[in-house]
């Protein structure tokens, strides 16, 4: 029998008040049920809200670092059951476990640096215009942060965002997506192991229209970071901006990664299958296009193709296995229309291009590791973000024009150029339009203690990890001391009259 799971809530475990539930199947094989979950509504998120803005009371008191203590703890138990939940991750989303450990050691970092960041969450002081006054600012929690996570790093993304959150001193209401809920489950427990207090976490589980928007609208509800698509983070930001609330969200990307005619080929091989097809080209920092200076076009294109027909797709929990499913039925079909579009376009189907099969294959949601040549900047998989494996490939007929093709999208999360030319390397630094460009690396694997975002429609300007993460789960407080025993009136006493 598949594992019954439940929200928590108040500080304790429940199903939802109507008594719904969902399924969560393995995408390698629809036959294994990972674990049913509560469908929840509205009703279960007021009690949530409700009980986080209960526990602010006391939680924003708690000294930071000894809020980092249990930072500490939660990195600590985290790594005792890395491979635990590497391979719970795996079976529920389908990445191979070299992936999902690597997803797991994001949150272990994460964890750590919060850890940290309890003995720093440093403010400011500043002089004072006035003798015998004392200025400095400080960073104060917010209040209850809802966070609204994805599929494709069931860990990493919700430590990204719930770690710092409690750091700081805010408390939460996790809704992750429905189709990781049991990473989800695994990482509220091991924060309730740790010492979180009930009420100061919570898991509300649940489809995005229902859980997510009610958490959106909710008047207790002061914060929202949210990692998505850029279509539904731009209605919560919508619906979000109508009680002032502050929002940071993560969202689509269409990377590209750069191959000039000096590059070192064998390396820019092996960035490219890791980033267009790692995580089943499934991470918003995918490699979605590759830009070939005309020169190498034919060379490298067909280096690209022959080793993309080599990847062995398959079962991740398996050894061998370089290349997972799709998450789902809707991702795969999703994938396989914009194969389609590209080809009714003009592009051509230079390898994979179907649903996968073979041996092993036959009950998940397996789809041919897919390049499209002859691609040009504006077909809709030059444009449109597809998530899933299929690199589009463009011909550029020197840097400038390179640049221009990379900077030709609405989104700018990721980036990368490979080239051995120093002032190349630089001009790309100075001139593409991304939140991350990496030199001579692929576009994905980004470190957790460096800033994580994007331009243009990739967010609203916030960065994740890093220090800079901490910015957006604390609000300023300006305090002035005036230990002169007088009314000093600033501007007008602090000047000659
Ligand atoms: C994402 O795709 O949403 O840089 C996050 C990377 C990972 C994080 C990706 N460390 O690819």
């Amino acid at each position: 029998m598949a594992k019954k799971f439940q929200n928590y809530i108040n500080g304790k475990w429940v199903d939802a008040k109507s008594g719904r539930t969902f399924e969560n199947r393995n995408p390698a094989n629809w036959d294994e049920l990972v674990g049913t979950f509560p469908l929840s509504s509205k009703e279960d998120v007021e009690e949530a809200v409700k009980a986080a803005r209960k526990a602010f009371d006391t939680w924003r008191l708690v000294p930071a670092p000894r809020r980092g203590d249990i930072m500490r703890k939660v990195g600590d138990l985290l790594t005792s059951r890395k491979e635990e939940v590497a391979q719970q991750m795996t079976r529920e989303m389908g990445k191979v476990l070299l992936e999902t450990r690597g997803d797991v050691q994001e949150g272990i970092d994460t964890a750590y640096y919060a850890s940290s960041e309890g003995r720093r969450l440093f403010g400011h002081t500043v002089p004072s215009e006035l003798p015998s006054k004392f200025n400095m600012a400080i960073r104060v929690p917010i209040g209850v942060a809802a966070i609204i996570t994805p599929w494709n790093f069931p860990m990493a993304i919700p430590t990204w965002k719930i770690f710092p959150a409690l750091l700081c001193g805010n408390t939460v209401v996790f809704k992750p997506a429905s189709d990781t809920p049991a990473t989800a489950t695994t990482l509220v427990e091991i924060l309730l192991e740790a010492g979180i207090p009930p009420g100061v976490i919570n898991i509300v589980h649940g489809g995005g229209t229902e859980v997510g928007i009610a958490l959106v609208e909710h008047p207790e509800v002061d914060l929202v970071s949210f990692t998505g698509s850029t279509s539904v983070g731009k209605k919560i930001s919508e619906i979000a901006s109508r009680s002032l609330k502050r929002v940071s969200l993560e969202l689509g990307g269409k990377n590209a990664q750069i191959v000039m005619d000096d590059a070192d080929f064998d390396l820019a091989l092996e960035g490219v299958l890791w980033g267009a097809f790692g995580t089943t080209g499934q991470r918003c920092t995918a490699t979605s296009r590759l830009i070939i200076h005309e020169s190498v076009y034919d060379k490298f294109t067909s280096m690209v193709v022959s080793a993309t027909k080599k990847l062995r797709l398959g079962d991740g929990l398996k050894s061998g296995s370089d290349v997972g499913p799709c998450v789902n039925e809707k991702q795969r079909q999703i994938v396989d229309e914009y194969v389609k579009i590209g080809q009714a376009e003009g592009a051509k189907l230079l390898a994979g291009g179907k649903d996968a099969t073979g041996d092993g294959l036959s009950k998940g949601w397996f789809y041919e590791p897919t390049v499209l040549g002859d691609v040009t900047r504006t077909m809709r998989v030059a444009r449109e973000e597809i998530f899933g494996p299929v690199l589009s490939v463009i011909k550029a007929k020197s840097f400038e024009e390179a640049i221009d093709i990379c900077n030709d999208t609405t989104y700018g999360l990721s980036s990368s150029i490979y080239t051995q030319d120093i002032n190349n390397a630089y001009r790309a630094i100075r001139d593409i339009e991304a939140g991350i460009t990496y030199i001579n690396s692929p576009t994905i694997g980004a470190e957790a203690h460096m800033p994580f975002g994007g331009v243009k429609e990739t967010g609203n300007g916030h960065r994740e990890g890093g220090w800079t993460v901490y910015d957006f789960f604390t609000e300023w407080k300006t305090v002035y001391v005036d230990y002169s025993g007088t009314l000093q009136r600033a501007q007008i006493d602090s000047v000659d009259r």
